[in-house]
């Protein structure tokens, strides 16, 4: 059998461009088309049939990112036929701030097909046949 994964990372969702753009209105375009790209994304994995998409680290900016942002996340992921394995990276590691984005988004979630990897232990998907072997960073500094 074969087994169809989609690598993709760095979506830096919250960054806000201001040291990058002084104007606003390509600012607000950039926030919106991080959005739009992660929908685009789905709408390929689901016609390739993958199996899953692997978002390895730096899905956020920050600690910081709202709760309506990381809302969004999951609203364009929820037409996602396969599975989204979610790494934390140094941009926004699992640990070491009150409001981490994944506390919120593991709270927030309804969908068993989207998982955080929370621990450096594998996750196994598809009845055991693939595992991720992740390495989450716990701080922004391991
Ligand atoms: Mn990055």
């Amino acid at each position: 059998m074969s087994i169809k994964i989609i690598h993709t990372s760095d979506w830096h969702i919250g960054r806000a461009f201001s040291s990058t753009f002084e104007d606003q209105d390509t600012r607000s375009h950039l926030k919106v088309a991080r959005f739009e790209v992660i929908a685009e994304i789905v709408k390929i994995a689901n016609a390739e049939n993958a199996d899953v998409i692997l978002v390895a680290s730096d899905i956020f900016e920050n600690q910081g990112v709202s709760e309506q942002e990381i809302r969004k996340v999951l609203a364009n992921l929820q037409d996602c036929d396969g599975r989204v394995v979610f790494i934390p990276g140094n941009h926004d590691p699992l640990i070491g701030q009150f409001n981490s984005p994944w506390k919120k988004m593991v709270a927030i979630k309804k969908s068993e097909n989207i998982l955080v990897a929370r621990e450096p232990k594998p996750i196994g998907l598809l009845k055991a046949q693939l595992f991720v072997l992740p390495s989450p960073l716990l701080t922004s500094l391991n």
